[in-house]
């Protein structure tokens, strides 16, 4: 390369993508003339990013599948065992009123991988999956974001709802067995669907996904790639079935097992819309389970999955603490919605109410305040702006959410807007830190006050001292309620049809 040649290539690797050099030309001078514009592209951005390197901070992004509270830092049940979960709340903040923005698998990880809420992509169900969303087919998603800013993308297990997509990451581990493996046939719920069971299977972890998934981690923490990374690992479990070894079933005896919370009149005060949109057709009734006296089974495999779950995580986690990225590297753990398991008499997600809506986040990192509490009420689409932010990429207008970083340096900052969650076409609950108000699409309501309900079994919309409280939710339901997407299959309960609830 000649000298000048030289001086532009460097002139062009300060400007980012050479913004005052002709690309062609830059890339004949760097003799890449014939090469494809994609890897081009990419090897632009790189060389942009070179004098960056080491200062760009990488990005680990865990999610769980369906996990709720029962987390020893989140202390939604008292025998729940978290200790490495635990401990990065110890070096973050944990936010305690985070809410997905849909109550099941496929919206809530769309909306927050694409950076929009249910109501403005119309992906509101199981179906379709984010690139067949007409809305959502062109997005970028947050992984790939980061991509084309440079970084080296790996992704492995449950980041989207089917695992991978096929723009997000230059490499994905693959699924490894999902929600496997089965035994022959179920071991504690007979009925149903076949996603439906729990128990104590198979013999090891070794055949666990999840197994499989943290063991596909480490590898990539050891690679040490030329470019900052962002790292998405997807574990499976608690989702059901809920199976894990025997030896996590054995931490929670069951004649020891302390069931959650739930009152027969309950229902009395719930609008029979909320019923019926409540009651889906997937998940077991809890009458089934409790006529199988298997409620304190089915608590103590949630239990186990957890742990289970828990000590993967934190393999992961202390790989990332003795790497050379353990400095610079944010850390987010993130679920997709909560869970009922008997409260609320139901089981699943698929509610607007606390148990569904309201989902672990824990966020630690480079200037992130250590163990702090953030009662902030936030949503799951604020992750990407956030990392956006943290990262130093450049702003993404059309991203809904907004950057949590606020919170990350001082937990008590101030924050107005409540968390918005939605299931199904104008059915919405908004979440402040003291309130839980749900509207729903026939014009049905509910308002539950948390410095005294924590459990929202006292519906106050009625209640006229309250009118003022519900005025000022309703501000901030979303102007656009799109219509169900194409390819839509619903959801399940009597008053939309599913052909495949899961
Ligand atoms: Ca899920
Ligand atoms: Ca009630």
């Amino acid at each position: 390369m000649h000298d000048n040649e030289t001086k532009h290539a460097e002139s062009a690797t300060r400007l980012g993508n050479g913004a005052n050099w002709s690309r062609r030309r830059f890339l004949q001078a760097m003799g890449l003339g014939a090469i494809g514009s994609a890897t081009a592209s990419s090897f632009l951005r790189n060389i942009a990013l070179a004098d960056e390197n080491g200062e760009k901070p990488n990005v680990l992004f865990i999610a769980i599948d369906d996990l709720n509270d029962w987390l020893g830092c989140y202390g939604g049940h008292p025998q729940a065992y978290s200790p490495n979960i635990d401990k990065l709340a110890e070096n973050g903040v944990l936010f305690e009123n985070a809410q997905c923005q849909a109550p099941i698998c496929t919206p809530s990880r769309a909306s927050l991988l694409s950076g929009r809420y249910p109501s403005t992509s119309g992906l509101y169900f199981l179906h379709p999956n984010y690139r067949d969303a007409s809305t959502l087919e062109d997005m970028t998603t947050l992984p790939q974001y980061f991509m084309e800013n440079g970084y080296r993308s790996y992704g492995v297990g449950k980041i989207f709802h089917t695992g991978s997509d096929p723009h997000s990451f230059h490499e994905y581990g693959g699924t490894l067995g999902g929600f496997g493996p089965y035994p022959e046939e179920k071991i504690s719920f007979p009925t149903g669907h076949p996603l439906w069971d729990w128990g104590a299977f198979p013999d090891n972890d070794e055949d666990m996904p999840d197994y499989k998934v943290t063991e596909w981690a480490l590898d990539k923490l050891k690679e040490e790639p030329d470019e900052p990374f962002f790292l998405g690992v997807g574990y499976w479990r608690p989702h059901v079935p809920m199976y894990a070894p025997p030896k996590w079933f054995d931490m929670f005896p069951l004649d020891e097992i302390v069931l959650p919370p739930a009152w027969e009149e309950d229902f009395e005060d719930i609008p029979q819309y909320a019923v019926d949109l409540t009651h889906g057709a997937a998940a077991p009734r809890h009458q089934e389970v409790l006529d199988l006296n298997e409620w304190e089974h089915a608590v103590q495999s949630y239990l186990a999955c957890v742990a289970f779950v828990d000590y993967y995580v934190g393999k992961v986690l202390d790989a990332l603490a003795a790497s050379p990225y353990a400095d610079n590297t944010y850390i987010m753990l993130w679920s997709d919605h909560g869970f009922h398991l008997g409260e609320k008499l139901r089981w699943g997600k698929r509610s607007l109410w606390e148990e569904s809506a309201r989902s672990p986040l824990i966020i630690a990192g480079p200037d992130v305040v250590k163990g702090a509490r953030c009662k902030r009420p936030v949503g799951m689409i604020d992750l990407y702006p956030t990392l956006v932010d943290l990262c130093g990429l450049p702003e993404r207008e059309e991203l809904e959410g907004n950057s949590l970083r606020p919170l990350l340096e001082d937990p008590n900052a101030e924050w107005e807007q409540p968390a918005l969650t939605t299931f199904g076409p104008n059915n919405h609950s908004l979440r402040s830190e003291r309130f839980r108000y749900i509207s729903y699409a026939d014009g049905s309501e509910e308002l539950y006050d948390h410095d005294n309900d924590t459990h929202e079994r006292t519906n106050l919309a009625s209640n006229p001292d309250y009118r003022d409280v519900i005025d000022d939710m309703r501000q901030w339901l979303p102007e656009i309620n799109r219509e169900e997407v194409e390819g839509s299959g619903g959801s399940d309960s009597p008053i939309f049809e599913d052909p495949n609830p899961y």
